[in-house]
């Protein structure tokens, strides 16, 4: 049997730990609100970074297969390092596979993604603790004299080593994700904070419908994640508009006071974002845009139906043929409350048929136009036509 060289390992390692650092650094960034906020649009090509890296990282991966059984032989009767082996070879792979599922999100549906994405995060947060203390020690062991490391010392130091390690491990496994929850809730807190006290400043406050509350589905499955690629915008009833123009018969601005008044229905429905997470189960009460654009009327040369936010960025569209699906809501309250300003509140769009990232956040203006219109997303690599399978 020919001898795995230790030169062989160590290079082995050292690949490993590069991919894994530069994935761990990347996939940090893309998860944590503070730093979304900062990027801004820099979020999409560390994206693409952390998938091409991903990708590459299992190079070394199939390479030490290559020569794995063997290695596994050589390991005979070391069970630490057995375990080590099965334990970094499980994160490994369960992040790979799971992170190609979240990356090819549109083939994998809904459901997969919501697994993919709980598997990802599970094994990152088993993982990045493991890491840092595997670099921890590691840096530690080169710095200590070699006395340390000779064997044979009696049971002193090996007594001392391990409970260092259980204290090691529980500190590790204790605060980097709690500080990680913390940096991230550094950044969403600045907007967020504005609003903690109540959903919206609008008054009259809207008055939910029978069937609203209680949610005729029991209320949603879940809780948003809140995205913005802005500042939260701040609404109130001074500078809240809604307004319906372009190639409209008449077009329309209503006041807060008057689209609080217009009739609104019910529907329940399902939200899934493209980076995995689902909201099912929602309980909308909204104004089917359908019927809003029956109050404004449309021209004949109208195609698509163009849709602004109230933060001044966000855009998206939709053909006018796809604006007539009777499920796509113009919505005012979520599980019988005001939408708050963190979810798109007081009024956002709702298309259930479609990725979350067409339904946009703080709606206040519809124009119609001729030619098609690429919207934020799109403009950004996302399917324009964003529909959800099944
Ligand atoms: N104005 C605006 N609308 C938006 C977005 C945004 O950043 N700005 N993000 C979209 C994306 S990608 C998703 S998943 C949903 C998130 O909705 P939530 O923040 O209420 O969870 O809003 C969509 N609409
Ligand atoms: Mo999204």
């Amino acid at each position: 049997m020919v001898h795995i060289t230790q030169r062989k390992l160590t290079k082995l390692h050292l690949w490993n730990a590069l991919f894994v650092t530069l994935l761990t650094l990347s996939g940090l960034l893309l998860y944590s609100s503070f730093w979304r906020a900062v990027l801004g649009e820099a979020k999409v090509w560390i994206k693409w970074l952390h998938i091409s890296i991903g990708l590459v990282s299992i190079v070394p991966v199939l390479y030490y297969l290559g020569f794995a059984a063997r290695h596994w032989k050589q390991l005979k009767g070391k069970f630490w390092q057995r375990l080590n082996l099965i334990v970094v070879f499980t994160l490994l792979l369960g992040c790979f596979f799971s992170g190609v599922l979240l990356w090819q999100f549109q083939a994998a549906g809904p459901i997969v993604s919501n697994v993919a994405l709980a598997v990802h995060d599970l094994l990152v947060w088993i993982g990045l603790p493991l890491i840092l203390y595997h670099s921890l020690t590691k840096l530690g062991r080169l710095k200590e004299p070699p006395r340390y490391q000779s064997k044979g010392e009696g049971s002193f130091y090996t007594r001392k080593a391990f409970i260092r390690t259980v204290i090691g491990a529980g500190l590790t496994i204790s605060v980097i994700p709690s500080m990680i929850k913390w940096i991230g809730d550094l950044g969403s807190g600045q907007g967020v904070q504005v609003n903690k006290e109540g959903a919206n400043k609008l008054l009259p406050t809207p008055q939910p419908l029978a069937e609203s509350a209680p949610p005729i589905g029991g209320g949603a499955s879940d809780s948003f994640r809140s995205y913005s690629v802005t500042r939260l915008p701040f609404f109130n009833n001074d500078n809240w508009f809604f307004t319906i123009d372009g190639l409209v018969e008449e077009p329309i601005t209503w006041n807060w006071e008057q689209f609080v008044a217009l009739k609104r229905s019910v529907q329940v429905s399902d939200f899934h974002c493209v980076t995995g997470w689902s909201v099912y189960n929602n309980t909308w009460e909204g104004i089917p845009l359908k019927e809003l654009l029956e109050k404004t009327g449309v021209k004949p040369a109208a195609r698509v139906v163009k849709l602004y936010s109230g933060d001044g960025v966000y855009t998206d569209s939709l053909t006018l043929e796809q604006a007539d699906m009777d499920d796509i809501m113009v919505a005012v309250m979520h599980d019988g409350k005001p939408i708050p300003n963190e979810l798109g509140g007081p009024v956002r769009l709702i298309i259930p048929k479609m990725y979350a990232y067409k339904s946009v956040k703080w709606l206040n203006r519809i124009e119609l136009i001729e030619e098609n219109y690429i919207g934020y997303w799109g403009q950004r690599g996302y399917e324009h036509d964003a529909w959800v399978q099944g």
